[in-house]
């Protein structure tokens, strides 16, 4: 951007734009609109729209970037609807516009804006070790940011937050066994910081896009969902997946797959951890619906609080 050479004046004799005007529009935008669409009225509309309806920003900490995957993997509705009807996605790290001190920038003055009223969804655990420097998220004023700093200072500014996936639900795979770099879940780490602001775990590694979708839209419609004891929504984690497969028959028979391509058979001996997990992955499924992992491998409990540790080996029984 620092290429630009005209003034700001001279720009907006020419175009009616502004540099700044311009660099406000492509730093503003929705984090996953391109320049291009930008100029599509009819798009800003449905945007401005969006923006009144659910502002969300979404960070990430030290996860593999899976869960933003599994949201842009929403089939029903279509992640261009939930983009631009159901939330307005105004910060993401991995597909917005903006990037560098212009990106940060816009981050704190959208929190500001939208105080109270915006969804902080925390991607990844928050890695606490050595101030935080394990996880630099940006630099603001030529000073780096790191995502303990971050999430001190915009979770408090939230209406809710929204923790997407296992790791930034439990500590999932980063809070493992050897964890050298203190990941926290978040819900730890805000109790530990003294911020109340509420907490919904979406856990999952990576959680169903339906199961994040779904959640923003109550929070939307209705408020924050009926939570299990973990904070997860009742409506998508309530269910044991054990007591619903579709395999339950040969279990009760006795009839036990001995590798992953028996088509049949109970999965139990081979590692299947569904009868200590909870989510309603056997009915909803995965791939818009085409398989889940019983059909295929085992289940290796993803959704659990004690997820890695508590579920590995995934291939043997529990
Ligand atoms: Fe964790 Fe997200 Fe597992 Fe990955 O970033 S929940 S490692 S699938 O995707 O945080
Ligand atoms: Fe239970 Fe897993 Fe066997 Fe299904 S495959 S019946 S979830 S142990
Ligand atoms: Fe996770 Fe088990 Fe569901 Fe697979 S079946 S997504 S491992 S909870």
């Amino acid at each position: 951007m620092k290429d630009v050479q005209l003034l700001p004046e001279m720009q907006q004799k020419k175009s009616g734009v502004t540099r700044r005007s311009f660099l406000k529009t492509v730093t503003g935008t929705a984090a996953g609109i391109g320049i291009a669409q930008m100029v599509n009225p009819a798009l800003i509309q449905a945007l401005e729209k969006g923006l009144k309806r659910h502002p969300v920003i979404w960070v990430q900490g030290q996860g593999c970037t899976g869960c933003s995957v599994t949201l842009l993997n929403s089939t029903s509705p279509p992640i261009a609807d939930v983009l631009l009807k159901v939330i307005s996605l105004q910060f993401h790290p991995t597909v917005m516009a903006s990037e560098g001190e212009m990106g940060m920038e816009n981050l704190y003055a959208i929190a500001e804006e939208y105080k109270g009223r915006f969804s902080l969804v925390v991607e990844g655990a928050i890695p606490t070790a050595e101030d935080g420097k394990y996880c630099i998220v940006g630099e603001a004023h030529h000073k780096e940011i790191t995502m303990v700093d971050l999430v001190k200072e915009i979770a408090p500014q939230a209406g809710s937050v929204l923790a997407i996936g296992t790791c930034a639900a439990f500590g999932g795979i980063p809070a493992a066994e050897g964890n050298v770099t203190g990941a926290t879940s978040v819900t730890d780490f805000l109790k530990d910081n003294g911020i109340s602001t509420p907490v919904v775990n979406i856990s999952g590694c990576p959680p169903h896009p339906d199961w994040i979708v779904g959640s923003i839209v109550h929070l939307l419609e209705k408020g924050i969902p009926e939570l299990d004891e973990e904070g997860r929504p009742m409506i998508f984690y309530g269910e044991n997946i054990h007591d619903n497969c579709p395999r339950l028959d040969a279990y009760e028979e006795g009839e036990m797959s001995e590798t992953l391509s028996d088509p049949k058979g109970c999965r139990m001996d081979i590692g299947c951890k569904g009868p200590d997990t909870y989510a309603d992955c056997y009915k909803r499924k995965w791939n818009s619906g085409m398989n889940w992992c019983i059909d295929n491998a085992v289940c290796i409990g993803c959704v659990s609080s004690g997820f890695p540790d508590g579920t590995t080996p995934f291939y043997e029984p529990a």
